[in-house]
């Protein structure tokens, strides 16, 4: 550490459920010699298959330059936490799906005289609640109040709170160093986020709540300078961050044009209207796109609608999603099974379009209501939550756990059985074989994450058996009263 500099640590904390949770691993069931290794094989294809990232919010703040600070990122995915080193302010990201081992650890942390500063999107959804955990909140996007904040700390006057009161302007061109990132923790480094906003309003997601309507651009010669100068230190696949990479098709056309000589590979997010422009299409092809996730939710036209998605409307996928694989693209596609106007048909109806489409990996995801949508107040408002809507805890959000709401239309009951079943035929060895043996490129990325959903499914058909045990035994005990 440098004479007399203020030393910094951003923490990133895994969560407890979900993508992350080692609970999901099952490694309490198990036991015994064979056991041992198939499970040494199955956590190494899982480890792969997480597809490990850097934490890009954490990549941003330390990349904040203030003289007489220094600044590292400690991933508790991957490492544990130096307490052996004195630390004048620790960072913490906390994420709506890991908000109690955030607390937990910066209790623990302000025990052993810390100083913890919290931000990340559950601290600007939810400010009050995060304030007696910490003691500095930072509100909202951080990119440029984050130097106020180190520059208050070198000067011994950090305040108990810094709101963002303007979205930061992406223009500006901050760029991002990986200096402070161990490379070899992750499946890449290579992550890069070009815009920032949603025009669209989901009611089941928060990214227009947190990062407003519009959408902000970075400039391309900043993102272009970016992916040249990561190229210096990791040579791995690009992942672009953005919630819709094809939300401004002009600028995207524009930039990815400029990325064509690079010859990376990549992969992102995007909506289905890729299908539809050719030039666009061809462009990302051309650029080194290998897959794209793509939400599709409901089939049933009138879900969408009451869960006010609109801009994709449903007799348009299938062809825009062959089109998409035919220019060499694969694509993840993301169901939601149980939105408010889904009947019991919709598992035959999802099945029937992975046949017609090809999709070369399918996430059929249970709808996790997350603390400050509008889905969530509205669950809560008609009493269809599970549990109490105070008590953000429960409200565990990762894909195909247990159920947190009732359907709107089919009784929980009947829901769970026709999910798990959906599940247990859709992710199999042998379709994921058959998967990867189709996919357009990325063959064996495409077989991974077939297998590792073979192995999560079936975790969470666990999960779900014990709920419906459980929701019985309410019902009698409730009938016996
Ligand atoms: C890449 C990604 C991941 C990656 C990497 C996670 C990560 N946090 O970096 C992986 C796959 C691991 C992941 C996992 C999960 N994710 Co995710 N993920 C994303 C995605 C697509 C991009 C994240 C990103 O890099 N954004 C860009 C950065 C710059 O924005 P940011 O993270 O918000 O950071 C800014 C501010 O929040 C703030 N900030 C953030 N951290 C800190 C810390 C301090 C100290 C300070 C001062 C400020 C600050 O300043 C940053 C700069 O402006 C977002 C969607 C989105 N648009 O953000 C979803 C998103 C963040 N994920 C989401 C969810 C649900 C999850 C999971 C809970 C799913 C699960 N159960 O498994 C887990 C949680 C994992 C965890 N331990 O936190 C949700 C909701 C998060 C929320 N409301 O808290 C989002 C918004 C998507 C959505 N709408 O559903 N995710
Ligand atoms: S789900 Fe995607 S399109 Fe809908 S609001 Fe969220 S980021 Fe936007």
């Amino acid at each position: 550490m440098g004479m007399g500099k203020r030393s910094v640590l951003l923490v990133f904390v895994p969560a407890d459920s979900g993508v992350d949770g080692p609970s999901l691993l099952g490694e309490s069931e198990r036991s015994g010699i064979l056991q041992g290794l198939k499970d040494g094989v199955l956590k190494n294809v899982i480890k792969r298959a997480q597809f490990a990232i850097p934490p890009l919010s954490l990549m941003i703040l330390g990349s904040v330059d203030e003289p007489g600070i220094e600044q590292h990122i400690c991933d508790l995915r991957f490492e544990s936490f130096p307490l052996d080193r004195s630390w004048d302010l620790i960072g913490i990201s906390v994420q709506t799906g890991a908000v109690k081992p955030a607390f937990e650890l910066s209790a623990l942390l302000r025990e052993k005289g810390f100083r913890v500063v919290l931000g990340g999107p559950y601290v600007t959804i939810f400010p009050e609640r995060c304030r007696a955990h910490g003691d500095v909140l930072v509100i909202g996007e951080a990119d440029e109040i984050w130097k106020d904040v180190l520059a208050d700390l070198r000067h011994d006057r950090l305040q108990k709170e810094y709101r963002v009161r303007e979205l930061p302007d992406l223009s500006l061109g901050h760029s991002v160093a990986k200096d402070v990132l161990e490379l070899r923790h992750y499946f890449t480094t290579n992550v890069v986020q070009t815009t920032r906003g949603c025009p669209y309003s989901c009611d089941f997601c928060n990214v227009h709540v947190m990062n407003g309507h519009k959408v902000r651009h970075r400039n391309i010669d900043d993102v272009v300078r970016e992916v040249e100068s990561f190229l210096e230190k990791d040579r791995r696949i690009f992942f672009f961050l953005d919630d819709t990479v094809n939300a401004d098709e002009e600028y995207a056309e524009k930039l990815f044009r400029e990325l064509i000589p690079f010859n990376i590979s990549w992969v992102g997010q995007a909506t289905t209207k890729l299908g539809e422009n050719r030039r666009l299409l061809d462009v990302f092809s051309r650029s080194g796109c290998g897959a794209l996730l793509v939400g599709i939710e409901s089939l049933a036209e009138e879900s969408n609608r009451a869960h006010h998605k609109f801009h994709n409307p449903v007799e348009r996928q299938v062809a825009c999603i062959r089109a998409i694989r035919e220019a060499g693209i694969c694509v993840y596609g993301s169901f939601i099974y149980g939105l408010d106007e889904d009947t019991i048909e919709q598992a035959g109806a999802i099945e029937t379009f992975l046949d017609d489409t090809g999709i070369d990996v399918p996430g059929i995801n249970l709808l996790r209501p997350i603390p400050g949508t509008g889905v969530f107040n509205r669950l809560a408002d008609e009493g269809r939550l599970l549990h109490d809507r105070n008590d953000h805890d429960s409200f565990r959000f990762s894909w195909g756990q247990e159920m947190l709401y009732r359907p709107k239309k089919i009784p929980i009951e009947t829901f769970i059985p026709s999910y798990t079943a959906l599940t247990k035929r859709v992710f199999t060895v042998k379709q994921a074989i058959q998967r990867a043996a189709k996919a357009p490129t990325l063959r064996g990325a495409v077989l991974m994450f077939n297998l590792f959903y073979v192995h999560m499914y079936n975790l969470s058909r666990k999960d779900l058996s014990r709920q419906m045990q459980e929701l019985a035994e309410d019902k009698a005990k409730t009938s016996d009263e």
